[in-house]
């Protein structure tokens, strides 16, 4: 049984989309980042960063439990634990790892300072805007170039996937202009149409919070909160 602890975002439907496609049994708890719930002592316990997602596995390696948290980390623990979209060594594998850790080191932080330049900070700063939309917009190309002649980013459908669809399907709130790149929106409504994906995103799409955040959770997100010592 898994123990998987989410908010609704990005990197926590990398993993629902892992525990969906593999049948995985979970459990999800909510962990409300807007309200500092991710501050919460027996959150540090299990993911130290303080974000989610992060899992407990109560069949872990040598049947003991263990507690792991990055969703790249995750995504390649529950692929081994099932032997499942991974290659288990050889060129494959690597291509896999080369194409998460893309997605980790770059798709990832860089979409992330788009939105908070863009969306969540309090002031203007034309520099930060056009620096992170310049850097989607090449990690876009990117994704398009290696996606025009191939269904998947490496090999087969992979935790590559799985890790890049979450924060690239969104186009247009990465500022991004779908009809640029074509490939990745082929690519991105192929994933999209799997049964494994649907229900994950029943169950991590939506976020029950609507609208603006408010001044609590731009605290607890972006504020002194964030870099209080623990
Ligand atoms: N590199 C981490 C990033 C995790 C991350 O940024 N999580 C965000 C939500 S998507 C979070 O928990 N933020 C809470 C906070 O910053 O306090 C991963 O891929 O797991």
């Amino acid at each position: 049984m898994i123990d998987f602890y989410i908010w609704y975002t990005s990197n926590a439907r990398k993993v629902a989309i892992m525990l969906e496609e593999t049948g995985l049994d979970y459990a999800a708890h909510v962990v409300d980042i807007g309200r500092g719930d991710q501050f919460a002592p027996y959150f540090l316990a299990i993911s130290p960063n303080t974000k989610i997602p992060a899992i407990i596995d109560s069949d872990g390696p040598g049947g003991e439990a263990i507690a792991v948290f990055e969703s790249g980390a995750i995504l390649i623990y529950l692929a081994e634990k099932t032997g499942t979209f991974l290659p288990a060594d050889g060129a494959a594998r690597y291509d896999v790892m080369q194409w998460l850790m893309f997605q980790m080191g770059g798709v990832g932080p860089m979409f992330g300072q788009y939105n908070h330049f863009h969306s969540y900070a309090r002031e203007e700063n034309p520099y930060a805007m056009e620096r992170y939309a310049r850097e989607c917009r090449r990690l876009y190309q990117v994704m398009n170039e290696r996606l025009k002649d191939r269904d998947f980013i490496a090999g087969n459908y992979s935790i590559a996937d799985m890790a890049l669809w979450p924060w690239a399907v969104n186009f247009a709130a990465r500022g991004q202009n779908a009809g640029e790149v074509p490939h990745v929106k082929a690519w991105a409504e192929r994933i999209g149409a799997r049964d494994g994906v649907k229900r994950a995103m029943e169950k991590v799409g939506a976020s029950p919070r609507q609208g603006p955040i408010d001044d609590e959770h731009w605290e607890n997100m972006y504020g002194a909160t964030q870099y209080r010592r623990r």
